[in-house]
């Protein structure tokens, strides 16, 4: 443990995750680690949310403002949402109880792009950070940390927080060591220069996390892994969503507008995600490479057989048979994958230069491309737009999947107008589910309408959006955005009041 921990001072600040936990006093602002279930901080938070349930029972009030990377894990959210100890939760989670209580109207949530959080703390606009909680692999001689399986925000959080709890994970391997980027060029506007990255493996900052050793105000030794559930194997859906996107591809390169090796790929999460991934490595590519938030085991595995050169992101998110496959081999990995801080990993210009495509999940689309990625009917909160709206804006490509129905077919995943609006139809390009592929670049509104209901819609539904098209082309206040606008968000209302958006369930 000591060989983990080299600068004498901070060893001397070893505790129990105990007394660490009691440095948070209620009202304050806590960043933590964590990004998509990975490098979040293991014991503290569970003892926190201990002190926090004895408070309760004592009839105090103790809750916190948590700010992260993005979503953790039930440690992390699972027990400070179940303790009643959060009254502010961002910028992105998953978490089942927490998300019971986020659309119970228990806690405050802000959902934001992960590629402004960094920025957005730096300019002030969640208030002063009282204390950080990182996971690390190590402490250098000099102070300097060397980051876990996420970057994410700890290089803002370490630099805004008054005061630091460090957890040193011992199963984290510490031959990460070295594959971390930790850019230290970023500045406030008017004074920010371009970021020097050009290629997705390019290395433009440090391989430690800086840290005033002064700031430190606990070092807790933990031993415990990420906790990742393992992925399904893809299903039908899933598997015909990937081979209409791989199909695409083929298409685009035979049309000239991507090479053989494609463009940098990202990839969002979830299981859609890994069966694109899936599909990719069955398809003949060699020479790929990636610059995406979140590595999946999917995407692991595109490295291990050859077909991914190269990987940048914030996050290694593996399941436990990812994490072993990456601990046996890591001395190959860590010469292929680069962990950077989330602001470079989802960050505008780079994305933009770099002509990454981008595929991410989606809840819904509606006729004219606007799509939604959050929101169930429109007011609950599923997990939250994550980094889907950093790559879909600036990406090359910007694609949508999800099956064409939800809930057993009960619900159309392709509406007349979407509930809640995360992409609009000016940033989504294509959108797949398993029916098929509609790419609307360089269509007009009604074109784009009639593409995704002849491509994308399940046959059960086909019927009843074609008609809600031909009625609001005729009768629309405007025919360049056709629409019936009570008619559209009845859609909506009906699932809510019965579970079921089909025809059958009320007249439309
Ligand atoms: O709920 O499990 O309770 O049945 O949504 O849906 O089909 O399992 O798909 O896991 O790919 O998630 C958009 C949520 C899709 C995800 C979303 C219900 C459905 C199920 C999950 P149940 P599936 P996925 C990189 C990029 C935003 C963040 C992002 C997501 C549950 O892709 O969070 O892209 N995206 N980040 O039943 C009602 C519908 C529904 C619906 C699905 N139309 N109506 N419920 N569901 N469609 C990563 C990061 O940024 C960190």
């Amino acid at each position: 443990m000591n060989d983990r921990i080299l600068h004498p001072g901070l060893r001397n600040l070893l505790m129990s995750a105990d007394q660490a936990a009691s440095l948070i006093k209620p009202g304050m602002t806590v960043a933590m680690s964590g990004f998509t279930g990975a490098g979040y901080p293991k014991a503290v938070p569970q003892a926190l949310a201990a002190q926090m349930e004895a408070a309760h029972t004592r009839g105090e009030e103790f809750r916190i403002k948590v700010l992260t990377g993005a979503s953790t894990a039930p440690e992390l959210d699972g027990v400070l949402a179940k303790a009643g100890g959060m009254e502010l939760r961002l910028p992105y989670q998953s978490d089942p109880e927490m998300r019971r209580r986020i659309n119970d109207g228990e806690l405050e949530y802000l959902d934001i792009h992960l590629g402004h959080v960094a920025q957005h703390t730096w300019f002030g606009f969640y208030g002063h950070i009282d204390l950080a909680v990182v996971e690390v692999v190590g402490i250098n001689e000099d102070g300097s940390l060397i980051p876990s399986s996420s970057v994410g925000n700890n290089k803002t959080w370490l630099e805004q927080a008054d005061k630091v709890i460090l957890e040193v994970n011992l199963q984290q391997s510490e031959a990460m060591d070295g594959m971390h980027d930790v850019y230290y060029g970023t500045a406030l506007p008017p004074h920010r220069k371009p970021i020097m990255l050009t290629e997705p493996d390019d290395r433009i900052g440090e391989p430690y996390l800086r840290l005033d050793p002064e700031k430190v105000a606990a070092v807790v030794i933990t031993d415990a892994p990420d906790r990742l559930t393992p992925f399904a194997d893809p299903d039908e859906a899933s598997k015909q969503i990937a081979a209409n996107l791989v199909d695409f591809f083929g298409h685009e390169i035979k049309a000239g507008r991507l090479g053989e090796s494609l463009l940098p790929l990202q990839s969002g999460v979830g299981n859609i995600a890994n069966a694109v991934l899936a599909g990719l490595a069955d398809s003949g590519y060699r020479g790929l490479t990636a610059f995406t938030e979140v590595i999946q085991d999917g995407m692991l595995y595109l490295i291990r057989d050859g077909v991914l050169d190269k990987a940048s992101a914030t996050a290694l998110s593996l399941s436990p048979a990812g994490i072993e496959e990456f601990n046996r081999n890591i001395a190959f990995y860590r010469e292929r994958i680069i962990l950077r801080p989330q602001e470079i990993s989802n960050h505008p210009e780079l994305i933009r230069r770099l002509g990454c495509i981008a595929m991410n999940g989606m809840i819904e689309a509606d006729l004219y491309g606007n799509v939604n990625s959050t929101h169930v009917a429109g007011t609950a909160m599923m997990n939250g737009i994550g980094g889907s709206g950093d790559f879909a804006r600036n990406g090359f490509l910007s694609t949508f999947m999800s099956p064409s129905t939800a809930k057993g077919g009960k619900i159309s995943a392709i509406v007349p107008m979407v509930s809640h609006v995360d992409h609009t139809e000016h940033d989504t390009m294509v959108v797949i589910t398993e029916r098929g592929l509609a790419d609307l670049r360089g269509l007009s509104p009604k074109q784009r309408a009639r593409t995704v209901i002849d491509k994308c819609a399940h046959p059960d539904f086909q019927p009843l959006l074609q008609d809600y098209f031909d009625r609001a082309c005729r009768e629309s206040f405007g025919k360049h955005t056709p629409h019936l606008l009570n008619e559209a968000l009845s859609f909506h209302q009906r699932f809510v009041e019965t579970g079921d958006s089909r025809p059958q369930a009320a007249a439309l």
